[in-house]
């Protein structure tokens, strides 16, 4: 058994939880804020046999997309204001980052 951790945008978890559903795939969604935007996303766990974690993979690839993403620039604040990028930067960021995992033990009580 795998356990599949999918990082995606907020604005693709409805349509990924609605096609895992339809296939018969179960899947906790948690709340997430990405360390670099600061801003929010969402993480799928998503426990699956090791034969289906392709499937799901194809599955996260068809609902989620890539997007182009603004950067508004943070001030210094008294810091080192070399770095300092005063209008906002496109960063793009995934349709998905997934991280597939081994699952030692898997219980239901
Ligand atoms: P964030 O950390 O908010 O990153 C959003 C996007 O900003 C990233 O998209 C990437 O394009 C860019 N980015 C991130 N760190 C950067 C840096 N140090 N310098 C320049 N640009 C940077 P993605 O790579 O598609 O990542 C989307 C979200 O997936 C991330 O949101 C984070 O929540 C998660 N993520 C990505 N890689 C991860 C990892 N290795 N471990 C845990 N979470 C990860």
């Amino acid at each position: 058994m795998k356990l599949i951790m999918a990082v995606i945008q907020d604005k693709d978890s409805n349509r990924l939880s609605d096609a895992l559903v339809k296939k018969d795939y179960r899947a906790t969604k948690l709340a997430s804020t990405g360390g670099f935007l600061k801003a929010g996303n969402t993480t799928f766990l998503i426990g699956t046999e090791d034969e289906k974690v392709e499937d799901v993979m194809s599955i996260i690839k068809e609902n989620c997309q890539s997007r182009e993403q603004l950067v508004a620039p943070i001030s210094p604040m008294g810091g080192n204001a070399d770095s300092y990028v005063p209008y906002p930067v496109e960063v793009q960021v995934g349709g998905a980052t997934v991280f597939v995992l081994p699952v030692e033990q898997f219980e239901q009580f």
